[in-house]
């Protein structure tokens, strides 16, 4: 950044921004930093970019966003050119993706691989981060972005001897590079959510057996899995300047879709069943967007929860099965809705039985097999389907240092607390892209993620320009937004479930609703409008600059 030449010029290890994490978020960021002629250094622990989609190669990985949405939109010729093969693209093609990415903007040079970000402490005499690595260096930066990701710190369940079991144990937040052959053995998956809904018939086709332990039912809509065609890739083509600006100003999740015009109960019985019926032959997220108040109203919920629930009797022939199949303690959509290929049929193979832990918790796991009810169900692998530490989880792992030396950890303790999700007040200079308090994951990550990286970029380019130095969320601005992320939260049936978005997964972490409900349309003219009005709710401080903005 020219106007911090002192940091720069200091040593070959100081730098104007460290970016943590090479997945879409880190990538983006570099890519933008690079275009405002600012110098930049990535730290990412894997060994390749992608981030989650460099992690998750289990068996059916792929994403819930069709491809031709799930595609940055910063490059036409980059939207243009890339050709998506199917539908929802499967994790292999969107690593090639992002791997693409990554040559065609020549982001390499600047991304050192296979090193973790240990600690990161902010000075106040100098107003300089000081970043220490696994590879035992320390860097300097004036500021440092988060793009750590909100699904990328794999969980491992605490169950009673999880480490004596003999046979290979695997994470699909975790999944080994090599081939996984499951041909001929008794495999085991524990977790029932997108992962294990994703991975379950794929691991099915080649178990001898396969046990599934599940907890909580999950709703789960077919995804309807296709390869693409020339027309509907070109439909996108030539429609994307439309698709795009909906997808960030309208669509309340990133993703275009039709808008609904009208309540579940504005509908009589025969029309509200035609209507969830043709979203179900379509398949994919959009179930959800059938009518306006699915998310709002029990009543109107109930209603598509119910189809859904008829549906898994339709699908699975023993209905004992079907029954422990059936969610019934959340409203749907408030844990994360799946989308699946041939989930609940799966149930009807003579090799596939499904055991339910909620009612027969997992006493513990032996040598060889998994105790439940006591029962012994023999096994030579398990898959642990138990998802991530969402969220904060990969931010809690990296000690983060602020002002008088306070954890960032011990701030969050009972929850995280940002303004706009993208600082938090005695951090300056810290950025988070997609943090806890934005729409993140309740949004097609893509859309969220480019929203981020501009609004920073921009925000750093307006520091240069105004001689300021540091910037941090003023402590009563970060009140008044934890307090309007949390009031719009309860105005919506979302935190009635035990999900992750509420760190319910997790045992122990605080239970907070932690992504902003209020849409990224909205969200994003929140966030225009702070910057319009000089980052009001910040605190802005320079050597050449008067103290500059005060809370909202
Ligand atoms: P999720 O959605 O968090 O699912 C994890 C599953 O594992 C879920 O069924 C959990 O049951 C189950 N689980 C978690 N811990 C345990 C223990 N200790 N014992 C038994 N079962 C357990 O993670 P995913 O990886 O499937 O998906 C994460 C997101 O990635 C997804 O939402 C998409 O956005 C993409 P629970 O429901 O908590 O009772």
């Amino acid at each position: 950044m020219s106007a911090s030449p002192s940091v720069t010029a200091k040593t070959a290890e100081a730098y104007d921004v460290v970016v943590v994490g090479a997945g879409f978020a880190g990538m983006y960021m570099l890519h933008r930093l690079r275009g405002q002629g600012m110098t930049a250094r990535v730290f990412e622990q894997g060994s390749g970019v992608g981030g989650t989609w460099y992690w998750n190669r289990y068996p059916g990985a792929r994403c819930d966003v069709e491809s031709m949405q799930y595609s940055y939109s910063f490059s036409e010729e980059l939207q243009q050119e890339w050709d998506w093969s199917e539908r929802y693209a499967p994790q292999p093609e969107i690593l090639k993706y992002a791997n693409h990415v990554a040559d065609r903007f020549n982001l390499r040079s600047d991304i050192q691989f296979d090193t973790r970000v240990e600690t990161a402490a902010f000075d106040e005499a100098t107003s300089l981060w000081s970043v220490t690595t696994s590879d035992g260096k320390t860097v300097s930066a004036k500021f440092v972005v988060l793009a750590t990701g909100c699904l990328s710190n794999a969980r491992k369940p605490d169950i009673k001897g999880l480490d004596r079991f003999e046979g290979k144990v695997y994470h699909t937040g975790h999944w080994p590079h090599e081939e996984v052959d499951f041909t001929g053995l008794r495999v085991g998956v524990i977790g029932t959510g997108s992962s294990g809904i994703q991975s379950v018939p794929v691991i099915a086709e080649q178990a001898s057996h396969l046990t599934v332990f599940q907890r909580t039912a999950q709703f789960s809509i077919p995804a309807r899995n296709a390869g693409l065609t020339d027309e509907e890739r070109n439909w996108f083509r030539t429609n994307y300047p439309e698709v795009r600006r909906f997808a960030r100003e309208e669509a309340k999740n990133g993703i275009y879709t039709e808008v609904p015009d009208r309540g579940a109960l504005d509908d009589g019985d025969n029309e509200r069943r035609d209507r969830y019926e043709a979203r179900w032959q379509r398949g994919g997220l959009t179930f959800m967007s059938v009518y306006n108040n699915l998310a709002l109203d029990k009543a109107a919920n109930d209603t598509a929860a119910n189809f859904v629930r008829g549906k898994i009797a339709e699908i699975v022939k023993d209905s004992d099965t079907a029954k422990r199949l059936t969610p019934a303690s959340y409203p749907i959509g408030t844990k994360r809705i799946c989308i699946d290929t041939d989930y609940f049929a799966t149930f009807n193979r003579p090799n596939v039985t499904l055991v339910d832990i909620k009612a027969h918790p997992i006493e513990e796991i032996t040598q060889t097999a998994v105790r439940s009810g006591g029962e012994e169900y023999e096994l030579d692998a398990l898959v642990l389907a138990t998802g991530f530490d969402a969220m904060t989880g990969s931010v809690a792992r990296i000690d983060i240092r602020g002002r008088d030396g306070r954890t960032l950890n011990d701030k969050w303790s009972a929850g995280p607390r940002t303004y706009l999700g993208l600082m938090s007040a005695g951090f300056p200079n810290l950025f988070v892209i997609t943090g806890p308090g934005s729409p993140s994951v309740l949004s097609n990550m893509i859309v969220s993620i480019e929203q981020h990286v501009d609004w920073i970029t921009d925000c750093l380019s307006y520091m240069r320009d105004n001689g300021l130095d540091t910037m941090e969320a003023a402590t009563d601005a970060e009140d008044k937004w934890v307090a309007h992320v949390n009031e719009v939260a309860y105005t919506t049936l979302f935190p009635q479930a035990d999900s992750w978005y509420m760190g319910a997964n997790v045992p122990g972490k605080p239970r907070i609703f932690m992504p902003y409900i209020g849409g990224v349309g909205p969200y994003r003219q929140i966030c225009n409008d702070v910057a319009a009005r000089g980052y009001e709710g910040f605190v802005m401080e320079g050597a050449k600059a008067a103290r500059k903005s005060v809370a909202s």
